[in-house]
């Protein structure tokens, strides 16, 4: 073999600019691995945040938490910032640390292939150009496909149908009817401010949730900049919000009946507080575990079904007709526009596009009993390819960024082992990876997901997107790069 070239950087492509892209791309400028490309399909950084302009959209964890802890935001104007400061937020980083020149934005990654021999991967863009990197860093997401029900009729409404996360600024909605699909975490928020303009909301509802107060509030100026003038204020701010999120997080994913029965207790007497109907109370009380699907905070959805222009319909859909939407009972309910709150395909559980490993072996076939990496990051086989928010790295209790930020920390160990060492590449071993996963997987079965049917699990019951335990502890085992778990090819 001849010797080691001399990287002071290995060549990294990161794919996808939104929060987990630009945190990493922040994170290779700070630790002066400079040799790097961002590919983004869409025309704009920023992910989720770009997506999801809905009215009411907002985060619902705590923005001092939820924000990169490297690049702390003192100007938070609400406890809960809505998607426009966060995006905001986000294309600030992206100035801040001039990363537009390095962002290629419209065009997107169809396939990847890796040569053991050169120890490197060759991208192959829609427009058909071949890239090559010796790092891959895949940030595309876990929700970001819109996932449109499979109900019969979908394309025959008359009139304007779109997604939440496709929202379409130029229909007005005021004097209008408006049908909303869907009781998730999107909907919880843009029913209440839809049913601020419109003059009829219907929500057709199949599973209906456990909702916690959101306490949202303007954070006021002079706190602002307090945490401005002591970053130590605002830190501790973070803190805070982090251990008691990490305190409740058991309450949350365990499936103790025991646990579970105070926190529904609150939610029900939440209910009670904001919906005077007993009828209406009932159909809005959900019988599934409390945790099992992702729990809504909101101070205003449950009581915007006593506003008379809000309805809540539980009969199932038939299908969608020109005119509305058709119940099983063979009611039509007519509207002039129609939104689906309905989620996203879930993407922990296939790859984006065509990836190919060592020996030409497929991801999509690696992953198709359910998509498992070491810690979320690595996946054996698929060398010098890291993945943030991958499989097994969401929380259902805390900020998914505390997890990306270990997963970055991990990747920058990864990388300067290769840097260091002139390494071909590094490749995760396989019985490592199993170990982790078996190990997750027996924990799973104590968790409260497998009780119900949420996009937490697929449709076999198996769980590939959740982590099972606190942030702290995945935290701990993830952002130290351990040399030892993973298998190093020379030059
Ligand atoms: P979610 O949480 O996946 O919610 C989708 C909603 O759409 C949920 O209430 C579904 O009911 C409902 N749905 C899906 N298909 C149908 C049909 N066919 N009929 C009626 N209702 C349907 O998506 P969100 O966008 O709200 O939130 C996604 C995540 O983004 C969220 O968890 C946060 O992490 C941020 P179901 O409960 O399945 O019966």
């Amino acid at each position: 073999m001849s010797a080691p070239p001399r990287e002071t950087s290995p060549r990294i492509v990161i794919i996808g600019a939104g929060f987990s892209g630009i945190g990493m791309a922040i994170q290779l400028e700070r630790a002066g691995f400079r040799d790097y490309t961002i590919f983004e399909r869409a025309d704009e950084v920023g992910g989720t945040w770009r997506d999801n302009t809905y009215p009411g959209a907002a985060c619902d964890v705590p923005s001092h938490l939820y924000s990169l802890s490297f690049e702390p935001n003192a100007d938070w104007t609400r406890l809960f910032a809505g998607a426009h400061e966060i995006q905001a937020y986000l294309v600030g980083l992206v100035e801040k640390w001039k990363l537009r020149d390095r962002i290629r934005l419209g065009e997107s990654i169809d396939e990847a292939s890796f040569d053991a021999v050169r120890g490197e991967w060759t991208l192959v863009t829609d427009s058909g150009e071949s890239v090559r990197a010796r790092v891959v860093i895949s940030c595309c997401g876990g929700l970001v496909d819109p996932a449109f029900p499979k109900i019969e009729g979908l394309g025959d409404f008359a009139g304007p149908a779109f997604h939440t996360a496709r929202w379409r600024h130029d229909v007005p909605l005021e004097g209008k009817r408006v049908a909303v699909i869907g009781t998730g975490a999107s909907a919880v928020q843009v029913v209440p401010a839809v049913a601020e303009s419109a003059r009829h909301v219907r929500v057709f509802q199949r599973t209906p949730a456990w909702v916690l107060p959101r306490m949202d509030a303007p954070v006021a100026e002079k706190q602002r900049q307090r945490f401005s003038t002591s970053p130590w204020r605002l830190w501790l701010r973070r803190m805070r919000v982090f251990w008691a999120s990490e305190l409740r997080g058991p309450l949350v994913w365990l499936d103790s009946k025991r646990l579970s029965a105070p926190i529904e207790k609150l939610s029900r007497r939440f209910l009670r507080s904001q919906v005077s109907d007993p009828e209406l109370r009932r159909k809005l009380t959900p019988d599934f575990q409390f945790g099992c699907k992702r729990i809504l905070i909101s101070d205003d959805y449950w009581a915007s079904f006593e506003r008379d222009n809000v309805a809540l319909e539980t009969e199932a859909i038939a299908r969608i007709t020109p005119r509305g939407v058709e119940t099983a009972d063979g009611r039509t309910h007519e509207a002039d526009v129609l939104v689906y709150a309905t989620g996203f395909e879930v993407g922990f559980r296939s790859p984006p596009f065509e990836v190919r490993g060592l020996g030409g072996r497929r991801l999509a076939d690696v992953w198709a009993e359910g998509a498992t990496a070491y810690k979320g990051v690595a996946i054996s086989g698929f060398p010098n390819w890291f993945v943030l928010m991958g499989p097994n790295t969401g929380p259902g209790h805390t900020s998914v960024l505390v997890y990306t930020e270990a997963q970055m920390a991990h990747v920058l160990g990864a990388l300067r082992r290769l840097r260091d060492e002139g390494l071909r590449y590094l490749d995760v071993r396989r019985s490592v990876q199993e170990r982790y996963n078996a190990g997750l997987q027996k924990r799973m079965s104590r968790m409260v997901w497998k009780t119900c049917e949420s996009w937490y699990v697929g449709p076999d019951g198996s769980n590939h997107s959740l982590y099972p335990g606190p942030a702290s502890e995945y935290v701990l085992r993830t952002r130290r790069f351990d040399r030892g778990d993973y298998e190093a090819a020379r030059f």
